[in-house]
């Protein structure tokens, strides 16, 4: 342990995902993926779906900031900055286009080839997402996504090809990012993004969302089962989206409102962890009538294929409430309590609300609920950057956002003893946002020079944040 109680091999890193990096969206061979058409107009997600892609609409996600011709550029800022890691995904559209074809494109596996040997040559460990919202337009369209018991063998097929293929190359992996997310919100996008669902005439929403996501969890245990026959030193984890809910007030009430809307995050991290379906769900499941699929092999595949971290994203927390008189946000299928504003935290300008203390109580929660390691994969401040005169950008509040959380992740290490394996903050350096499809909310310690039109020379300018964290780490936290 150093001075910051972080052991010397913690993986200070960063974090990004393939769709909002890359670009040659259709480069290499890559087939049409659902980050594709739904970036292209993630706010009509339903209008997109029924017109495809178009092709001819230029988004700044499409190319992104063109990682795909520039990496080796900035994995030299990466080097520069002391990345030990770098988080990012496999496009599963660059390695199988359709998703449902028998021999893997090798183009897409060169590609990746590369980018990985850059890395190590440079220090760089890889921390690679299977599916990160990536899934290929093929699956979705052809097969209504992974409500589809199909999908799990076309998963389990690619993972199979890439993880023998880097086996040397790539020791730390998760599955499915943000898994979870379906369960919480925004069901039409999520659902879509994490399990790329068709939602037919009659459904029941939740029922689909709940065999979709029983389904890749299944799909997540194979791929673990074969991870360990591949390499044994893989460690594979999953991959939660956590976002603490508490009880608004001391009103009972409230205090099991925030139990039960954690439980719908929680019921994908036990299955990932503990291999089973938990009875909380399952009795949700016989008291609403839901007719979910699933058999012996597949419950015998959950309890051999369980994860050996907890990778998990934490931006912010949330507050619930049965208070009749507080204004809210409805939870969907939760009509008994509403999602309400923390007073006694600050937001961000995307009503994120700025909690690092909660990010040592999730931690606290998650090491003592497992008993594995955990893994912050994600982990940033969302801003409006201003490029001033003289290529600078000052950024104090991404600094004050870090810093203060990186403090409880070490309190959390060094104090309540939880055992943690790296650090990789989202975006470290700029590129598409989730939420927008855009560029204009950036989170890096990295400015590219792009904005939300797609106008810009793409130079990378380092913040005010990269020299501050280049110190963080070099000092292996020591300097917070
Ligand atoms: C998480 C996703 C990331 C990233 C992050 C920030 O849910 O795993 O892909 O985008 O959100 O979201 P946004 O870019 O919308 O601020």
């Amino acid at each position: 342990m150093t001075n910051s109680g972080l052991p010397e091999n913690f993986l200070w890193g960063g974090a990004v995902a393939a769709h909002q990096i890359e670009g040659g969206w259709q480069e290499g061979g890559k087939g049409v993926s659902i980050a594709d058409v739904m970036t292209a107009g993630r706010h009509q997600v339903s209008r997109k779906i029924t017109q495809g892609v178009q092709k001819d609409e230029y988004y700044p996600n499409h190319e992104a900031i063109d990682f795909y011709h520039r990496y080796k550029e900035d994995i030299q800022l990466f080097k520069e900055l002391g990345l030990k890691a770098f988080r990012t995904s496999i496009a599963w559209s660059r390695i199988f286009p359709k998703g449902d074809e028998e021999e893997p494109n090798e183009e897409g596996l060169r590609f990746y080839d590369d980018l990985f040997d850059e890395l190590l040559e440079n220090g760089i460990e890889p921390v690679i997402t299977l599916s990160h919202f990536e899934i290929p337009y093929h699956l979705y369209e052809t097969y209504g996504g992974f409500r589809n018991k199909k999908l799990i063998d076309f998963f389990v097929r690619y993972s199979e090809v890439v993880m023998k293929r880097y086996k040397n190359k790539v020791k730390y992996w998760m599955t499915f990012n943000e898994i979870n997310n379906q369960a919480d919100g925004q069901h039409d996008l999520h659902a879509w993004t994490n399990s790329a669902i068709i939602f037919e005439e009659g459904d029941n929403k939740e029922e689909v969302i709940y065999q979709a996501g029983l389904n890749e969890l299944i799909a997540s245990a194979k791929v673990v089962q074969l991870a360990r026959e591949i390499n044994p030193e893989f460690q594979v984890g999953c991959m939660m989206a956590y976002v603490p809910v508490y009880p608004y007030s001391c009103k009972p009430e409230d205090m099991m409102a925030s139990v039960k809307v954690m439980n719908r995050r929680f019921f994908y991290s036990d299955v990932h962890a503990r291999g089973e379906i938990p009875s909380y769900i399952l009795n949700e499941w016989e008291q609403k009538g839901y007719a979910i699929d699933f058999n012996c092999e597949d419950l015998a595949a959950l309890k051999a294929g369980t994860v050996d971290f907890i990778g998990f994203s934490y931006y912010m927390s949330t507050a619930v409430t049965t208070l009749e008189e507080k204004k809210g946000f409805d939870i969907p299928d939760f009509p008994e309590a509403k999602i309400v504003s923390n007073p006694y935290v600050s937001a961000s300008d995307w009503d994120w609300q700025i909690d690092p203390v909660g990010l040592r109580y999730m931690m606290n929660v998650l090491y003592q609920r497992y008993n594995l390691p955990l893994f912050i994969v994600e982990n940033g401040f969302g801003a409006y950057d201003k490029l001033e005169s003289g290529d600078k950008i000052h950024d104090p509040y991404r600094v004050d956002y870090l810093s203060k959380h990186i403090h409880e992740m070490i309190n959390a290490v060094a104090e309540d003893g939880v055992e943690l394996l790296g650090y990789t903050p989202w975006g470290v350096i700029d590129i598409v946002s989730f939420g927008t499809g855009e560029m204009e909310k950036r989170y890096g310690m990295i400015y590219v020079d792009k904005d939300n039109q797609g106008e810009g020379t793409l130079r990378r300018i380092k913040k005010d944040s990269f020299d501050w964290y280049q110190q963080v780490i070099a000092t292996n936290g020591g300097n917070i």
